[in-house]
């Protein structure tokens, strides 16, 4: 077995990850290329944010999730580029001025800081659309209600019991006083959880997994998805401030709510483990073939950026 192999016992992040990211970076340049000359401002704009090199989380957890379950690479590869399509229209909304106000993004410009803020807000919209007919266009070889499935969760996900909802509780929240862990934990699970969630759900389906194999997909992921968030808030504090598009001790100089406020950064780290163990114990029925999904969740602790 090479070190690839997920049945392999000297597994390796670093060869998995190497093996799809190529085709995962062709598949999303392509779902974007303009096809008409009238289109070229608009794809430009999906296709600056959606190329501008993000970890590539959510489609590498759908892909695993599927091969997990015994099914291939290319069932989930539309699914994985729809995945982070919606990823990169909520960032691309989250940077406008109406709501973060943020410049940078990923160590470059934000998208209505090269496009405008009318083309950014509708180059969001188009990647959001788009990400559906991706999926129910190109899914093929399996049956038609696990494609229905898949895109049924990627809406919920966005909206008000998702993405959008959590974004909405996150407005209320900031600069008050008094948010409580169960209201940032609240916060977590609909800004971030839920999209890894069906990120690994949707693979899951795709691969052809019973409804309990779902189940144990979905805690999984739930798991792994606060312990991001808890990450994330432990590398604002302890992160170097040459890390691109991150500046260190961000959240202390705001009125932020973090879990390294709420917990403090010892407890923040504990906490953080914590899930992750909880998270891998999950996929144990699945045994050999989930080493691609534990080394990610590893890896969403142990991460620098
Ligand atoms: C417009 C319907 C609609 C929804 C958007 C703006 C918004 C509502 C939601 C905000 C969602 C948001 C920005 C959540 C934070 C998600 C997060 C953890 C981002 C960082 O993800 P990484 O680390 O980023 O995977 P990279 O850059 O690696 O892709």
């Amino acid at each position: 077995a090479t070190s690839a192999d997920p049945t392999s016992s000297s597994f390796s992040l670093d060869d998995y990850l190497k093996s799809k990211l190529g085709p995962i970076e062709s598949a999303l340049a392509s779902s974007v290329a303009s096809r008409i000359p009238q289109t070229d401002r608009i794809c430009e704009a999906m296709s600056y944010s959606l190329m501008a090199g993000g970890k590539r989380i959510r489609p590498v957890l759908c892909i695993a999730a599927c091969e997990m379950l015994g099914g291939d690479q290319d069932v989930a590869m539309p699914t994985a580029v729809a995945l982070e399509m919606i990823h990169t229209m909520s960032l691309i909304h989250d940077d406008l001025p109406a709501m973060d106000d943020d410049d940078l993004r990923r160590g470059k410009p934000t998208c209505h800081v090269v496009y405008g803020e009318d083309v950014a807000i509708l180059a969001g919209d188009a990647l959001l659309s788009t990400s559906f007919e991706h999926v129910a266009r190109h899914t093929k070889g399996v049956p038609a209600e696990r494609v229905v499935d898949v895109i049924a969760r990627l809406g919920r996900s966005v909206g008000a019991e998702g993405l959008a909802g959590g974004q909405v509780m996150d407005l209320e929240c900031e600069g008050k006083a008094g948010t409580t862990l169960d209201d940032l934990r609240w916060i977590h699970i609909h800004k971030t959880a839920t999209l890894l969630q069906v990120a690994v759900a949707s693979g899951a389906i795709l691969g052809g997994a019973t409804p309990e194999e779902v189940q144990a997909c979905e805690k999984f992921a739930m798991d792994i998805g606060l312990a991001f968030q808890v990450a994330d808030d432990i590398l604002d504090v302890t992160a170097s401030s040459e890390d691109l598009g991150k500046t260190a001790g961000k959240d202390e100089a705001t009125d932020k709510t973090t879990y390294v406020k709420l917990l403090g950064l010892e407890e923040s780290k504990r906490y953080a483990r914590e899930l992750i163990d909880g998270a891998k114990g999950c996929l144990a029925p699945f045994g050999d073939r989930a080493a691609p999904l534990l080394a990610i969740a590893d890896f969403i602790v142990d991460r620098k950026n």
